[in-house]
């Protein structure tokens, strides 16, 4: 008889509930747990591959070594002592910043990883930190920082009340939801139709959310912020802002509406390709509507205005009163709440630079876009050694080549992954975490970003194999190695995640402490496996927010000053192909592609590319063409698609496995090509910093004729 057990699904942001069948330590079936408050017995394709990670037989189970292009297994005492011992000496020659670390998106799908890898990192002391939030992110975080005093205070869209859902540069049909951990998406979006209300989406491709809009318009990539300040600056000029009871919290709205003058539907039109005239509309349309949600993702996140269009995307809601508003845009109260309390992190900007160009950091990281050229470029405080922790930043960071060129000339490297991927094939150690079963997990992060406040906690469904550690344990123990061979005294031990965890709950806002009724602890949510609902988004300002005043500064100086670099691309209207990315519901960034049940079906490593544009270029339907841009050059099918906007081109983001060395049998059998060989280094949201993926330009030519 199997045995179910229930967990949450910790692959993507939606936070699914699962039910998982297990006989022995075999997977024989895997459900979405309809009792789970939040995900209602929604998942997708990617949860059924737990298993295959689970099993895999790349995946290591031991700390490997390499020689040359061999790797040996090696015991956890050897390789731990190797590595403290490598970055002591090149720490204690070169400094702390000879060390540079690089932190992947799986880090906060792991919630060990968030409470113990300080214990690691804060012994390297580096001011070359770098992560996957610069090629996401950023913007969002910075804006919570600017506006709202705490870099995770993220106005998440209350789509399961709203009326009208402006969504820009995002998928979620895809990707199920992206700072709006919204599970169970596509019921949710035919729900709000149901109730008369409207999705419109603004996005260079007609991508499968944009199937259930009720209105549709093609961008092109990297003008949005044009968009949206055309859109604010007419819900000012023609008197439709309506902040109502956020007028008391509010600093610099007026300022806003003098700074947005300039920017007239007509010259937002003559770069976005949206007509004037609807623009007008679309702000009339979301200032009259009951409650109306703009949310913006990685499509305006990515790209050379990120910054200033996660603003706007605020300052659109605030205007029409949509903040903190029922059917609006809402914060979170999650069960632990990471954003009160001695750990919380609000943020700084800028408080050092990065050496080579003089980029700025945000709350202690650098642009990853950075990260090559502090290892290539020789002087006082050069990169000499890299930890990259669930990271694939050579598939998933800008111009990708250069930074495998970076890799290899380092003096060591340690990976902590679970594969000899394109990255960690050039570490000289991987330190491999327990499986994906053997651990418990609890959704630090996300809890902060869902649209409805839930709390769930999954307890190990199979025991920690032999001779493993958990990523909390390897961050421990090279913590303390660490502090030894640099003669430093031994961090303060930490208890386990799930102590620091219950501690959190305890005093968090339902818990026993404060007194809510719920008293809510982890012994409640182990009664509950399926989790516990902690009601809607509620209003929740001013008392939630950070900012010394507790007021909302809507003017944000660095932000009113980055319209003038707006200002001069309004006069630049777009000439040749644009490169954009774009996600699968069956991919998951570059790391799921082993699996054989997600990898299999139909190509979709395409280049899209609109039939008018392959007319022009004199190219057909399914040729194999060359895609070339300032960095680099790759060849891929062409697939015709009157779903993409003439100009644009995309391709997918995550592969790129037939680079020698890496150990992924699976992914290698069809390993089409990276995007990010294309993408720029020196393209970016200057702001920010952040990387712009998005709107990268390149010329697309012949390579072989359609078979
Ligand atoms: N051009 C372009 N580039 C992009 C994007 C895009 O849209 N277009 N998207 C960007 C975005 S949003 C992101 S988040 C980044 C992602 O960029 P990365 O985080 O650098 O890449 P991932 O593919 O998520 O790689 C995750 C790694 O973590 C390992 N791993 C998985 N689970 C665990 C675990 O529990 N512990 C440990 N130790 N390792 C684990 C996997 O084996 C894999 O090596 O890519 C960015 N890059
Ligand atoms: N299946 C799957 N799910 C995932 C992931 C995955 O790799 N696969 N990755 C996860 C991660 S790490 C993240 S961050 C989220 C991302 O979640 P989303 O942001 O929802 O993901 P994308 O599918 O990349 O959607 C970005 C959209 O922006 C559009 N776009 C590109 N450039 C522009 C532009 O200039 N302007 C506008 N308006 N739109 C533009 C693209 O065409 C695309 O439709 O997804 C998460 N979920
Ligand atoms: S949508 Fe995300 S959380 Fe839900 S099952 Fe799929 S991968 Fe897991
Ligand atoms: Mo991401």
């Amino acid at each position: 008889m199997p045995q179910t057990h229930f967990r949450t699904c910790h692959l993507c942001e939606a936070m699914c509930g699962l039910e998982i069948d297990m006989e022995g330590d075999q997977v024989t079936q895997i459900r979405g747990d309809k009792n789970d408050p939040l995900s209602r017995g929604h998942i997708c394709p990617k949860a059924v591959a737990i298993g295959d990670l689970q099993n895999d037989p790349d995946r290591l189970r031991a700390p490997m070594r390499r020689n040359g292009d061999q790797w040996e297994a090696i015991d956890w005492d050897t390789a731990l002592d190797e590595v403290a011992g490598r970055i002591a000496a090149i720490k204690t020659e070169h400094g702390g910043n000879a060390v540079g670390i690089y932190a992947g998106n799986p880090n906060v799908h792991n919630y060990g990883n968030m409470t113990h890898s300080n214990l690691f990192l804060k012994q390297i002391k580096t001011r070359n930190r770098f992560s996957a939030t610069s090629v996401d992110q950023m913007p969002h975080q910075l804006l919570g920082y600017w506006m709202f005093g705490h870099q995770l205070l993220v106005p998440i869209p209350d789509i399961d009340h709203t009326q009208y859902f402006l969504m820009l540069g995002a998928n979620p049909l895809a990707s199920n939801g992206s700072l709006m951990t919204v599970p169970d998406v596509r019921r949710r979006l035919l729900d709000l139709k149901e109730r008369g209300g409207k999705l419109v989406q603004i996005d260079p491709r007609r991508n499968e959310t944009a199937q259930l809009a009720d209105e549709f318009h093609f961008i092109q990539p990297g003008t949005d912020a044009a968009l949206l300040a055309a859109m604010a600056g007419n819900i000012f000029s023609e008197g439709l802002a309506k902040p109502g009871r956020l007028a008391d919290m509010l600093t610099g709205l007026d300022a806003v509406a003098e700074a947005l003058k300039p920017f007239t539907p007509e010259r937002a039109a003559a770069v976005t390709g949206i007509p004037a005239d609807t623009i007008r509309r679309l702000a009339r349309d979301f200032a009259a509507a009951e409650a109306a949600a703009c949310y913006g993702r990685m499509g305006v996140s990515t790209q050379e205005f990120g910054t200033l269009c996660q603003w706007l995307i605020q300052i659109i809601n605030i205007a029409t009163g949509n903040l903190d508003r029922k059917g609006g845009v809402l914060f979170t109260k999650p069960a632990l709440d990471t954003l009160a309390g001695p750990m919380s992190r609000p943020g700084h900007f800028d408080a050092w630079r990065s050496r080579v160009r003089q980029l700025p950091e945000f709350s202690g990281e650098l642009p990853a876009s950075a990260m090559a050229e502090e290892i290539l470029t020789p002087g006082e405080g050069q990169i000499r050694a890299m930890v990259t922790v669930a990271g694939n930043p050579v598939l998933s960071t800008p111009n990708g080549s250069r930074l495998e060129k970076a890799f290899g000339q380092l003096e060591f490297m340690v990976s902590i992954d679970c594969y000899i991927n394109e990255t960690t094939r050039l570490a000289d150690i991987i330190l491999p975490p327990s499986g994906p079963l053997e651990r418990d997990h609890y959704d630090i992060v996300f809890n902060v970003l869902a649209v409805r406040n839930t709390a769930r906690y999954s307890s190990p469904i199979l025991p920690k194999q032999e001779n493993s550690k958990h990523d909390w344990e390897i961050m421990r123990d090279l913590g303390n190695r660490l502090a030894k061979a640099l003669g430093n005294s031994p961090p303060v031990p930490l208890p386990p995640p799930h102590m620091l965890l219950d501690m959190g709950l305890n005093h968090g806002p339902y818990g026993p402490v404060v007194g809510h009724p719920l008293a809510l602890t982890l012994n409640s949510l182990r009664e509950n496996p399926s989790g516990i609902d902690l009601g809607p988004l509620e209003p929740s300002l001013p008392n939630r927010l950070f900012t010394a005043d507790k007021k909302i500064l809507c003017n944000p100086e660095a932000l009113t000053g980055d319209l003038k670099r707006l200002d001069t691309r309004l006069d630049k209207p777009a000439e040749g192909l644009v490169l954009i990315g774009r996600r699968h519901l069956r991919s998951n960034n570059s790391w799921m592609h082993n699996s054989e049940r997600l990898i299999k079906g139909p190509a979709r490593n395409q280049l899209f590319m609109h039939p008018d544009d392959l007319t022009e270029l004199g190219l057909e339907d399914g040729a194999t063409v060359r895609v070339t841009s300032r960095t680099g050059s790759v060849t891929t099918p062409v697939k015709a698609t009157t779903n993409i906007k003439p100009g644009v081109v995309s391709l997918p983001h995550g592969w790129g496995h037939g680079r020698k060395g890496a150990r992924l049998n699976v992914a290698a059998t069809n390993p089409g090509v990276s995007i990010n060989d294309l993408t720029d280094h020196l393209l970016m949201d200057e702001l920010s910093g952040n990387a712009a993926v998005n709107g990268v330009p390149v010329t697309v030519s012949q390579d072989q004729p359609a078979a």
